[in-house]
């Protein structure tokens, strides 16, 4: 009986505590390798290749890549290739640089598609990625949920505001369905 009573303030107690961690976003396109149709223009902002998957999203030239409104055509895509099979994206955010003063407008619309046949077919359209245009010189958000739906590949294709305008980017984040786990159920038991 001693030994019964001292283990179940124990065994709440490590509930309690895993219950409180939150569980850091699987983000399923961190390090991956991307493609661009119509190409980066690479000699501009300098990607030197991963700059979208990278991790760095600080609102500054440094970290942003994209199309120079001039020349580039719209629709803009990128196709980032998650390396394997995912079965349960469950949001897409995209990290655009906006910066009025310069010129750099927010996106008019940025959709999203995932694929499980290749790089350039079986795309199914995911929905819209959506942001709050709040008129600041910021990054803006553009977040879709929707998931969990399966893929490899995972393309965004943006619209910039007005033809001409340039889509300034500093990251792609592919990110796991959010799922509650066995702790997380028998935590929600104690309250
Ligand atoms: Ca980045």
């Amino acid at each position: 009986m001693r030994k019964f009573w001292f283990s179940i303030p124990v065994a709440v107690l490590v509930l309690v505590v895993a219950g409180s961690i939150p569980a850091q976003p699987v983000n399923y396109a961190a390090g991956m390798t991307y493609t661009a149709d119509p190409p980066l223009r690479t000699d501009w902002l300098g990607d030197s290749g991963g700059e979208l998957t990278d991790g760095v999203k600080d609102w500054a030239w440094g970290p942003v890549t994209g199309w120079d409104g001039m020349t580039a055509t719209n629709p803009r895509t990128i196709v980032l290739d998650l390396a394997s099979a995912k079965s349960d994206i469950g949001s897409v955010v995209v990290t655009v640089f906006v910066s009025i003063s310069s010129a750099v407008p927010p996106q008019k619309q940025i959709l999203v598609s995932g694929s499980s046949t290749s790089a350039t077919a079986g795309f199914a359209e995911w929905g819209e990625a959506v942001t709050k245009d709040t008129g600041d010189e910021a990054n803006y958000t553009y977040t879709w949920t929707g998931g969990p739906f399966a893929a490899r590949w995972v393309k965004v294709i943006l619209d910039s505001q007005t033809p001409g305008s340039h889509s300034l980017l500093s990251e792609i984040e592919v990110f796991k369905a959010e799922g509650s786990s066995a702790v997380g159920d028998e935590w929600m038991l104690y309250q």
